[in-house]
């Protein structure tokens, strides 16, 4: 069997002890590498003054994880720049907040290429590769203008968003041309497939071969939905470990005569902490016997935090949260507990189950893996609710949750309202269907699917390397076409 190399910006190896970093991707490809022999390669997270490419090899619970360091002004423009100022910002819609600095990108290309050039010695003939994230999207190309002839897919673990958005990118057209060296493309919805085909049929006139495969550039590729899951077993197992029951018995008995309402989240503007806030302002509004008998637990650990909006984000979440709890407090209740700290994967299990409803209430999210953990982490006798944005990729999935706008503060209130007051016959039949998806869809089948198209393509057409010219970028290169 072919090996498998995963490329993502950060590489967050599985310690095995319930620690793993903050953040949906990492939870997602330590689960997925733990069963596969492969080689997981990325930034190791330190930078230096000059870059070495150096590579730092070792073996983390049977995964081998090999890092590199980047310069600190790759850092800046790489990372803190294009990826989080510019693409970040832009594929979750605000075009506000988006940074168009020419630096930025110049920055991107150059950490691509030195990844590709650290990458290069560790692939061998018949290796497939995964690229990860849009912290990486020219990696297949600078492969390619290396010699690489081998398989390699890209995964969009955010949206792809309007054809309308893509386009106030000043690159816009090299950035989705980069995405036709790749095999295989895959977006976390059918949404976000249709969105980078509008794209392509209406900026670059590309087209639909009639096997489904894209052209456009010259180069063609295969794109499809692989909506990601979470290790959904895990889950349901740590929800009754030591360190869970802990948390849970400790919740329960601070909150005997109140309703817990739970929100995990990285501290992101993507991810409608704010709207959720004042949705849950208006239900303490609106319904007075909730004062007191119901609290909203947010986790938010900080994420970015050298980025500016996220400061800003942070600021305004303490004064909307300090509002809030200065007007409904009462000597011993605080309607939001508000924690800028991270929890440990089985702790946060305990703290889903003791919850009686979920509020996840992104403004875009590619998937939202939170919602499927508090799925998982219900006991199917007594479980509770999820409240879930219609705009987080899993709403397209999980149906049966209470499927709200976030940006409707009264649908936020109606929501919880009919959340807490819920009869069991509805909550179990709602929880199993989702649990049933949940399971179905989990992070093996996620990399299973993935993996099997990305090697068996039902129709294929074969990359070709590029010229090694530097800043070129190449006429026609790639064969499309069947494979016989
Ligand atoms: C990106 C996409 C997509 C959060 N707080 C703690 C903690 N977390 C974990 C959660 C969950 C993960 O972080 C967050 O995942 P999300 O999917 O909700 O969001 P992003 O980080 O934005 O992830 C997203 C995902 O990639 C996967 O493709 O779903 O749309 O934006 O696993 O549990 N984990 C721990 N302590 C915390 O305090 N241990």
């Amino acid at each position: 069997m072919s090996r498998l190399i995963v490329v993502s910006n950060r590489v967050n190896p599985p310690t095995g002890k319930g620690e793993e970093s903050v953040g949906g991707l990492a939870m997602a490809l330590a689960a997925a590498l733990r069963e596969y022999s492969g080689i997981w390669f990325g930034w190791s997270g330190k930078t230096t003054t000059e870059f070495t490419g150096q590579l730092n090899m070792q073996k983390a619970d049977g995964v081998t994880v090999a890092t590199v360091d980047l310069e600190e002004g790759d850092y800046q423009e790489y990372y803190n720049g294009y990826a989080n100022k510019t693409l970040w910002p832009l594929f979750h819609y605000r075009v506000d907040l988006t940074a168009y600095d020419r630096s930025f990108g110049e920055g991107y290309d150059r950490v691509n290429k030195r990844f590709a050039e650290t990458l290069l010695p560790l692939i061998e003939p018949d290796d497939m590769i995964w690229v990860h994230d849009y912290h990486l999207i020219p990696m297949a190309r600078e492969l390619r203008r290396l010699g690489v002839t081998n398989r390699i897919g890209f995964f969009l673990h955010i949206p792809w968003p309007a054809h309308q958005l893509v386009v106030t990118l000043p690159r816009h057209r090299p950035l989705v041309e980069a995405m036709f060296h790749y095999d295989l493309i895959g977006f976390q919805t059918e949404e976000s497939v249709q969105a980078f085909e509008g794209y392509v049929f209406n900026e670059v006139g590309g087209e639909r071969t009639e096997d489904g495969r894209l052209t456009a550039f010259g180069l063609s590729t295969q794109a499809g939905a692989f909506p990601i899951g979470i290790d959904a077993e895990d889950f349901a197992r740590i929800k009754d470990s030591f360190r869970a029951s802990r948390v849970y018995d400790r919740l329960m008995a601070h909150s005997v005569f109140r309703k817990m309402i739970v929100g995990v989240d990285r501290l992101d503007y993507s991810k409608g902490l704010e709207e959720r806030l004042i949705g849950f302002e208006r239900f303490l509004h609106d319904n007075e016997d909730a004062r007191r008998e119901v609290m909203l637990l947010q986790i938010a650990p900080v994420s970015r935090d050298e980025v500016e909006a996220y400061q800003d984000l942070r600021a305004r979440l303490d004064g909307l949260i300090g509002r809030i709890n200065g007007e409904y407090a009462d000597m011993d209740y605080n309607p939001i507990r508000y924690l800028n700290r991270s929890y440990r994967r089985d702790e946060l299990a305990g703290v889903y189950r003791a919850s009686k409803a979920a509020l996840v209430t992104p403004l875009r999210d590619g998937m939202n893996l939170v919602a499927k953990e508090y799925v998982a982490s219900q006991t199917p006798d007594d479980p509770g609710v999820l409240i879930l944005s219609r705009f987080a990729g899993a709403a397209r999935q999980l149906k049966e949750a209470l499927i709200i706008n976030p940006n409707s503060p009264e649908e936020i209130s109606d929501a919880l309202t009919r959340a807490l007051s819920m009869d069991l016959a509805d909550r179990k039949r709602r929880w199993e269907a989702l649990m049933d998806n949940v399971t179905r869809h989990d992070v093996t089948a996620w990399r299973d699917d993935f993996v099997a198209a990305l090697r068996e393509p039902a129709h294929t057409s074969t990359k070709e390397a590029l010229p090694k010219a530097a800043n070129a970028t190449p006429a026609l290169t790639v064969r499309a076409g069947g494979r016989g």
